[in-house]
C-alpha cells in the first residue's frame, strides 16, 4: 500500500468525544487496548442506515429490507477484502473475539477434538481465549498445554514449538498481539510450522486488526477473531475468519432462524457458511458501522497507522524507562505495539489509575483477562494505557507529568 503523508491532528477533530474535559481536565484517553473511539464517518453510517434503510435482513422482499440484505453482505465482502480472504464466504459476523473463539471451540472443536488430543496455546493468552477451550477440554478430555514467555520481556519462547506442537496437538490458538505485553507474535511463521505438522490454527487479532494490514493469506491461519469495536467500529460486531474448506467441516454453532434450509419436526438441514453460523436476527447496524470503520481506517492507511502506533509505544516506553528504579516495565524493549504496562514501584495499579483518572487521564488497572500471565509475571495486576493513531506524544508527555504527581502523592518520588 502506497505510504502518503498524514494530518494526524485533522484525523483527531474526526472523533467527538476526544474534545472534552474529565474532572476539569482535557480528556487524554489511553484505554484503546479496552475499545476505541468511533469517528463521525461511523456514527454518520450507523444513523444513516436507521433513518433510511433498516430492516431484517434476508426476509421479506421489500424494498427497505433489500437495502438492510445488500448493506449487510456489502459489510461482509468489505470484511473479506480488509483481510484479504479469498471469499466472503470466509467471513462470520460475530458479537466480537469473544464470540469468534467460542464458535470455534464449540462447532470445530465438537468434531475435531477428542479425549487426549491437545490444544496448545501461550502463555500472553486473554481469557477469551483460554476458557472456551478449557470448557471444550471438560466436554472431551482433551489437555491444554502452555508455549512459555521469556520473563518481563514477554517474548514466546519458540526454542521448543515443534517438540510441543508434535505432541497430540490438534489446534494452536494464539494472540498476535498482547493486550498487557504489547508484544507482537510472529504469527505467520508459527502458523507456517504449525501447518507443516498438520495441526489447526486459530489467530486471535482483537489487539492488531485495527492497527496494521492482516493478510489472513499471508498469515496462513485457519481462523483469525476480531473485535468492530477496538479499531474504530460499534461494540457488538466482530469478524470471525475460517478458511473455507475448514468451515465446511464444521458443526452449526447456534440453532435458529436464518441458519437452516429445511426444517422438519424431528431434523433440519443447514445452509453453508458463513450462514450456517449466524442463528437468528445478526447485528446489522453493527456491520455498518463496522463496513464504515474499515473504509475510515483505510482510508489513513493500515501502514501509516502501524507506524504511528509504534512511534507512540516506544515514545512512551522510552520516556517511562527514565523513571528507572521506580518503575517495572513488562513487554518488548523493541518492536512493541502501541500500549505500556507497569507498575510504579511502591503504588498500587488501582491508586494510579484512580489518581490518573482525577487529572484526565483514562488508564487501566488490573489483570487485564490476563489472570495466568500475571500469576506468571509475579503480580496482581499492572497499570496499561494503550494507544490509537488520535493520541498525541504532548499527551503521552502529560501522562509522565502525572506519574511523577502521583509518586510524590504517595512519597514514592
Ligand atoms: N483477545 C485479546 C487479545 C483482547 O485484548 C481482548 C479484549 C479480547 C480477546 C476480547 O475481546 P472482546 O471484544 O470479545 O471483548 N481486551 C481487553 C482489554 O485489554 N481491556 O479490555 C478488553
Amino acid at each position: 500500500m502506497k505510504k502518503k503523508a498524514v494530518n494526524w491532528s485533522a484525523v483527531r477533530a474526526d472523533f467527538p468525544i476526544l474534545d472534552q474535559t474529565v474532572h476539569g481536565q482535557p480528556l487524554i484517553y489511553f484505554d484503546n487496548a479496552a475499545t476505541t473511539q468511533k469517528p463521525r464517518a461511523v456514527l454518520e453510517a450507523l444513523r444513516r442506515y436507521y433513518e433510511q434503510d433498516n430492516a431484517n435482513v434476508h426476509r421479506g422482499i421489500h424494498e427497505l429490507s433489500n437495502r438492510a440484505t445488500t448493506a449487510f453482505e456489502a459489510a461482509r465482502a468489505r470484511a473479506a477484502r480488509f483481510i484479504n480472504a479469498r471469499s466472503a464466504d470466509e467471513i462470520i459476523f460475530t458479537r466480537g473475539t469473544t464470540e469468534g473463539i467460542n464458535l470455534v471451540a464449540s462447532a470445530w472443536g465438537a468434531k475435531h477434538i477428542q479425549a487426549g488430543d491437545r490444544i496448545l496455546l501461550t502463555e500472553m493468552e486473554h481469557h477469551s481465549n483460554i476458557v472456551p477451550w478449557q470448557l471444550l477440554a471438560e466436554r472431551t478430555g482433551a489437555e491444554l498445554v502452555y508455549l512459555p514467555i521469556t520473563g518481563d520481556i514477554g517474548l514466546l519462547d519458540l526454542e521448543r514449538l515443534e517438540q510441543h506442537l508434535a505432541k497430540r496437538v490438534k489446534l494452536l490458538a494464539l494472540t498476535h498481539i498482547s493486550n498487557s505485553l504489547g508484544t507482537i507474535n510472529p504469527v505467520a511463521d508459527l502458523c507456517a510450522r504449525a501447518r507443516q505438522l498438520g495441526v489447526t490454527t486459530l489467530v486471535d487479532a482483537a489487539q492488531s486488526a485495527g492497527h496494521r494490514l492482516i493478510d489472513v493469506q499471508e498469515i496462513g491461519c485457519d481462523f483469525l477473531a476480531f473485535s468492530g469495536h477496538k479499531m474504530c467500529g460499534p461494540t457488538g460486531i466482530g469478524v470471525l475468519y475460517g478458511r473455507q474448506e475448514v468451515l465446511a467441516n464444521m458443526e452449526p454453532y447456534q440453532g435458529g432462524g436464518e441458519m437452516i434450509l429445511n426444517v422438519d419436526f424431528q431434523r433440519s438441514t443447514w445452509k453453508h457458511a458463513p450462514h450456517k453460523f449466524e442463528a437468528g436476527t445478526p447485528d446489522i447496524s453493527g456491520a455498518v458501522g463496522l463496513h464504515a470503520a474499515m473504509d475510515y481506517l483505510d482510508e489513513i492507511g493500515r501502514v501509516n497507522i502501524a507506524q504511528h502506533d509504534q512511534e507512540l509505544g516506544a515514545y512512551a516506553y522510552a520516556q517511562l524507562a527514565r523513571l528507572a528504579q521506580g518503575i517495572r516495565l513488562f513487554g518488548p524493549h523493541i518492536g512493541r505495539a502501541g500500549l505500556v504496562s507497569f507498575l510504579l514501584k511502591g503504588v498500587h495499579a488501582h491508586d494510579v489509575v484512580t489518581v490518573a483518572d482525577q487529572r484526565g487521564v483514562a488508564l487501566r488497572g488490573g489483570h487485564h483477562c490476563n489472570q495466568p500471565l500475571m500469576r506468571k509475571l509475579g503480580v496482581e495486576s499492572t497499570a496499561r494505557a494503550s494507544f490509537f493513531f488520535y493520541n498525541t506524544t504532548a499527551e503521552i508527555d502529560r501522562f509522565v507529568d502525572v506519574l511523577g504527581e502521583i509518586r510524590k502523592f504517595f512519597g514514592v518520588a
